[in-house]
């Protein structure tokens, strides 16, 4: 047991739904292992080390092997270990459970996401609602209590930020849109889940996300120094320095710090010089 530990170590932070996503299938097979907080907006040397691609969280590290994406780590253990089953065992099912975790993280999530950083836009809320009604339908024609049949499989795991985080977040920013009587077998089987003892276990406090999401999603229009800076969303490394290129849409890449919460800015290349020449923007977010 002692040697399990030593040999299976999780960077991320529990805050994670794509962590969580890990630590609940280590938690099915009852893997025991090093887990590594991580501060996602200062990510450390290890996480650089480990995922030199992505620069994200989770990384699984197995025997000194590291592992990065969440879905690939979810079907690793899945290989490595035995036990509860994610995946299904038929080549067709398993293929089909993987269209959908994919679905979930290519078309639901951002389009869920977007509803917030768009604050609430109509045109947006229905694109979101529409990816949505698509997993409605899925639970709909499969009858069953979970994607994956009377068990949490791959595709559960996967939506687990549906589940959990994305009420968490209407209720952080006021804006819902994601109801029991427009999803109602969502709503259920997002009950079902996230009620699971193995899920329960692993998932943050509500109050935790909700004052994490307060904050993030507080900073909708700053003013810097007259400046109307468009603050959309919020960002991640703190020190690295930007490269700034020439038109406004690239501008979106932008990265800027204030003090640990770091912000992600719209600005054109006019108002960067503008705020660039500012010392108080320089000592304030740099
Ligand atoms: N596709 C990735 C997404 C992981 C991801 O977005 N992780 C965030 C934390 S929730 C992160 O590491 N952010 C740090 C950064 O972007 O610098 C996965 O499934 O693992």
């Amino acid at each position: 047991m002692a040697d399990e530990v030593k040999t299976v170590k999780l960077y991320g932070p529990g805050g994670s739904p794509f962590v969580c996503r890990v630590k609940i299938v280590l938690n099915m097979k009852g893997i025991k292992y090093e887990n590594f907080e991580e501060d996602i907006f200062n990510l450390s040397a290890d996480v650089l080390k480990y995922n030199p691609v992505h620069k994200k969280v989770p990384v699984l590290v197995h025997n000194g092997n590291p592992i990065a994406e969440s879905l690939v780590i979810v079907e690793y253990i899945d290989d490595v270990w035995k036990g509860v089953p994610i995946l299904p065992q038929d080549p067709y099912e398993k293929a089909v459970a993987r269209f959908w975790a994919k679905f979930i993280d290519e078309k639901c999530n951002p389009a869920a996401f977007k509803v917030f950083s768009s604050n609430g836009d109509e045109q947006v809320v229905a694109e979101a609602c529409e990816q949505l009604q698509i997993l409605e339908n899925e639970l709909k024609v499969k009858g069953t209590k979970f994607f994956g049949g009377d068990n949490i499989g791959l595709v559960d795991i996967a939506a687990d930020f549906i589940a959990y985080w994305l009420g968490t977040i209407e209720e952080a920013t006021e804006i819902k849109f994601v109801t029991k009587d427009k999803f109602p077998k969502l709503a259920e089987w997002a009950d079902h889940f996230i009620n699971c003892e193995v899920v329960k276990e692993i998932l943050p406090p509500r109050e935790h996300l909700l004052a994490f999401f307060k904050k993030r999603y507080e900073c909708k229009n700053v003013v810097f120094d007259g400046l109307n800076v468009e603050c959309f969303h919020i960002l991640w490394r703190v020190h690295s320095e930007p490269q700034y290129p020439a038109n406004k849409k690239e501008y979106s890449n932008l990265r800027a710090s204030e003090g640990h919460m770091s912000l992600y800015f719209i600005i054109t290349a006019a108002e960067y010089t503008a705020v660039k020449s500012q010392s108080k923007f320089n000592t304030l977010l740099f």
